[in-house]
């Protein structure tokens, strides 16, 4: 078995002070120019896709945390992260954006605390202005950022890819003419504390593919599955594998996946890059399962 907090190799994230201070430097700029703060996170990974910077940095503007991808995370883990966020007095939605599911909620967030803002700012004060509400959408890359805010603007306002680092420059999009989003680049942030969180990050399809050791992120993907007796199941019949599979170690597993998904090169050897590569799709895009890597 795989001790999760070794030390990543080519899974780990370099990061140097000046990242740091940059990306802090960019999410204050950003702050300044807004009333309410949307943080998007992957509902597989709530903790490991927070920043911590946001909330302390936000100081007493309204936060509204969206859980998003909560078709691909586990249903009664969806549950408790939002009991667990509401605990802590947020707002919190899981919505599954390509669908469209829950964004509705999203923009009756947006109007009752922008509402609150403007009544608040206006009291005692006889102006007659439109209220616009400015609003930031933050999250780290491929969490789904662009596609909620074209969902809510029901247009093709932001560019979406379905790999980390789509959105290069932050972008303005006016909504019903009341509402003003600001698009962002997504922004990882580095949780030292807790060395899993690359694997996570990587295992969701968080960070850019070219800096992975795909099969080192397979066998912990594996390792992670089969360590867990919920999923532990759904691993099985996904790659119709016998409980005596995983009595292998997990190199030997991936070597079953490979050969049962036809991955030969010659002399009958398992192709284990390739194997590595179809688990990770199937890993990411949601078709082993329903999974969630930070469990509450
Ligand atoms: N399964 C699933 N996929 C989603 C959901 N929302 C978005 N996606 C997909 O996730 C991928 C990334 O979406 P984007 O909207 O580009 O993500 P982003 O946060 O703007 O990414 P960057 O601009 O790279 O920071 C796309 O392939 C979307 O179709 C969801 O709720 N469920
Ligand atoms: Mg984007």
């Amino acid at each position: 078995m795989i001790n999760n907090n070794e030390k990543l190799t080519k899974v780990g994230i370099n990061w140097y002070p000046g990242h740091m201070v940059k990306a802090q430097n960019e999410i204050k700029e950003n702050l300044k120019l807004i009333d309410i703060v949307v943080e998007v996170l992957d509902a597989r990974i709530p903790f490991s896709s927070r920043n911590p910077l946001i909330t302390d940095l936000k100081k007493d503007k309204p936060e509204i945390v969206v859980l998003n991808k909560s078709d691909i995370s586990d249903k009664d883990q969806n549950l408790k992260w939002k009991k667990y966020f509401e605990e802590q007095g947020n707002t919190c939605i899981l919505t599954c954006a390509n669908i469209n599911d829950n964004i509705k909620k999203i923009i009756e967030e947006i109007n009752k605390k922008g509402k609150e803002i403007y009544d608040k700012k206006y009291e005692n004060k006889s102006v007659n202005i439109r209220p616009i509400y400015r609003v930031l959408i933050v999250g780290i890359p491929n969490v789904g950022k662009s596609t909620i805010i074209n969902k809510i603007a029901n247009r093709q306002a932001a560019n979406v890819g379905n790999k980390p680092g789509v959105t290069k420059k932050k972008q303005w999009i006016r909504v019903n003419g009341n509402i003003d989003l600001l698009d962002t680049p997504g922004l990882l942030w580095p949780r030292l504390d807790d060395k899993d969180v690359g694997l996570k990050l990587a295992l969701t399809g968080n960070i850019k593919q070219e800096i992975l050791d795909v099969e080192e992120l397979a066998v912990r993907g594996i390792d992670f599955l089969i360590s867990n007796s919920c999923y532990k199941e759904m691993f099985i019949q996904k790659y119709k594998l016998d409980l005596s599979d995983l009595d292998n170690n997990v190199y030997d597993i991936l070597e079953v996946i490979g050969r049962k998904r036809g991955c030969l090169v010659s002399g009958g050897k398992i192709d284990l890059e390739k194997a590595a590569n179809i688990f990770f799709e199937d890993f990411k895009s949601g078709k082993i399962g329903r999974i969630t890597l930070d469990i509450i």
